[in-house]
């Protein structure tokens, strides 16, 4: 059994939430052992069995593949009549972006087969969620609620396949209650990686219902077909709570099994069964084995990056297609994973907004935090690129090698520090062309096995090893420069509730103070005073969180206090003294 299964290890939290023991020491680790714990971490996502522990499901236990198949049948039937009919993908935060790609993706598919595109996406805050964090909408259940019934107006049959990898998002929350009120019309879907008895209780503001009420519920509903419930548990992530990492991965795995299964019925005629089904989680199995084969080469990446960030300097992703994308999406999500300035990583995709292909069109002249393509890189950031920074092409056989080429000279009259992660299927014409424009080119070669197990997919299948990769390589440069303590990330930005509780439980693990302490602490920090006044203590946690979002460092603060008896003033001195977090944070378990 898994050391996180057994019942007392961290009993009060969820899956999502509880620290990984695979990662307890990355902060210490070199970055080769931080690529190889990451690896570790996401085969926990094709664990086989649950060592016989009832209280958990795998991916593979057969109760969730045959949930599997039955959704996958729900999207067949829906296919095979489009009429006023629709498929919506639906998230807060990364969960969002893994149903914009996919949805984005298959309507495209669909639309390059003359088929009518029946695919929807919503993410809480609206497309510039798509690039930056807006955590506060995820805790407003009627606006996921009002805006899925405004996606869905005159739509006859909706399958509605809502994301909250910790069962824990109001927004969520709210778009399946509305489902369930009316289910003549809608057919919801829960993905997420909690069994429902841990599911979240807290209760919502101005709501009748907290997560766990509803996901019972669509339990319940299941029962009678009309609901469906898909939570294995793939084990904690790397770095506690940040579900952008495994919970991404499997959303997107699972996700693409049921579409791809739900396509293949409608347009190929092969039926869903429960062996198509496990031989595709095999496939993305093998997603996994092979793009973390290169060890060494993922951990160089990681290594040059974390040199770039020390040296103030950046990194860069330049990639083509939905590469592209998945580059910016992992950029985006450092700034709020690690507190990261938003010029420390950046994505750029070739063509911009057309790629994204988003709702809301092209959103750059919102600001340069949505200056994304790579003419954009060419014009602002080319002219002043040094050795300092770090640039990493992602690219694959697919894409026009002419134009990778042409940028690749670019960006070499200005650093010799260029990179690339390829893809490579049948081989490249001139292989070593390629490669010399590069300091050094991660190859990472498909076998025809997958290919052949479904072309469709292949696209899919590298947006995965990239996404694995990026991760690997923006986390682990974060973990190197000393931004997480053990396998925690203490510097969080506390902007919504679920944020404020992971805080408060950060701040218990580091200081064995009570509940109400770390609060009262966290607290102080927040509203930046010795003493609470009565109407900071009764406000409301939504409240707090948007008086914390202009607020730097609380939960360090909050710990410093709490670990020392400072008062405020001093306890930032304290902190102003460290500019890694980590040191900050040793020093201080000194301090008693
Ligand atoms: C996590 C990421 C967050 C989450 C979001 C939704 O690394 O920063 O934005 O995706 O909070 O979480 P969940 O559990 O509802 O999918």
């Amino acid at each position: 059994m898994q050391h996180w299964q057994h019942s007392s290890y961290e009993p009060y939290l969820p899956v999502t939430e509880k620290s990984n023991p695979i990662t307890r020491d990355i902060d210490k680790a070199s970055p080769k052992e931080i690529v190889e714990m990451l690896q570790k971490c996401d085969a926990e996502i094709f664990e086989r069995t649950s060592h016989g522990n009832p209280m958990y499901q795998t991916l593979n236990s057969s109760s969730v593949v045959q949930t599997i198949v039955d959704v996958s049948k729900r999207v067949e039937v829906i296919l095979k009549d489009p009429e006023d009919s629709l498929i919506v993908l639906s998230g807060c935060g990364t969960s969002g972006r893994v149903a914009f790609l996919l949805a984005t993706s298959l309507n495209r598919w669909l639309a390059s087969h003359h088929q009518k595109q029946i695919y929807s996406y919503i993410i809480a805050g609206g497309d510039k969620a798509l690039l930056t964090s807006q955590e506060t909408p995820e805790d407003d259940p009627l606006l996921g609620a009002l805006t899925l019934g405004k996606a869905c107006v005159g739509k006859k049959h909706v399958l509605f396949i809502g994301i909250s990898c910790g069962l824990s998002a109001p927004f969520v929350a709210g778009q399946l209650d509305f489902c369930l009120r009316n289910l003549e019309i809608f057919t919801p879907v829960l993905i997420g990686f909690n069994p429902v008895d841990m599911a979240r209780t807290e209760p919502i503001q101005n709501c009748s219902f907290h997560f766990k009420e509803v996901a019972e519920r669509m339990n319940e509903m299941q029962k009678q077909q009309k609901a469906y419930v898909l939570n294995p548990a793939v084990g904690p992530e790397a770095i506690s709570g940040s579900s952008r990492m495994k919970g991404g991965s499997a959303t997107k795995i699972i996700l693409e099994t049921i579409l791809l299964a739900g396509h293949e019925a409608a347009y190929s005629k092969k039926a869903v069964t429960f062996n198509g089904i496990l031989h595709s989680l095999n496939m993305f199995e093998k997603v996994h084995q092979i793009t973390y084969s290169q060890t060494k080469e993922l951990a160089a990446l990681v290594q040059k990056a974390a040199i770039s960030l020390r040296k103030k300097g950046h990194v860069y992703y330049l990639g083509w297609q939905t590469l592209g994308i998945i580059g910016i999406i992992d950029a985006s999500e450092c700034i709020p994973t690690f507190g990261a300035g938003f010029e420390d990583i950046r994505g750029f995709v070739s063509n911009g907004f057309s790629e994204m292909n988003n709702k809301e069109g092209d959103l750059s002249s919102l600001g340069p935090h949505f200056i994304i393509d790579h003419k954009d890189f060419v014009d602002t950031i080319l002219p002043n690129l040094s050795d300092n920074d770090t640039v990493i092409f992602l690219y694959s056989e697919n894409d026009d090698l002419n134009e990778v080429s042409v940028l690749a000279k670019n960006v070499r009259q200005r650093t010799s520090n260029l990179h690339a992660i390829a893809h490579e299927l049948k081989g490249l014409s001139d292989p070593e062309r390629m490669r010399s424009q590069f300091m050094t080119v991660l190859t990472i070669k498909w076998p025809s096995s997958l290919y052949k197990h479904s072309p469709v997919l292949m696209k899919q299948y590298w947006e995965l090893s990239t996404k694995w990769c990026l991760n690997a390589i923006s986390t682990g440069a974060h973990v190197l420069i000393g931004k997480v303590y053990m396998n925690y990330m203490i510097d969080l930005r506390v902007t919504n509730s679920k944020l404020y509780r992971r805080a408060i439980h950060i701040l218990q693990r580091f200081t064995g103070s009570t509940q109400a302490q770390c609060e009262t602490a966290l607290l102080r920090a927040i509203y930046d005073v010795e003493e609470l006044s009565d109407e900071m203590s009764s406000t409301d946690v939504t409240q707090h969180t948007l008086v914390a979002n202009k607020r730097g460092r609380v939960v360090p603060i909050a710990l410093v206090m709490l670990q020392s008896r400072r008062t405020i003033a001093e306890a930032k001195s304290y902190l102003d003294a460290y500019s890694v977090i980590r040191d900050a944070v040793a020093a201080c378990q000194r301090l008693l």
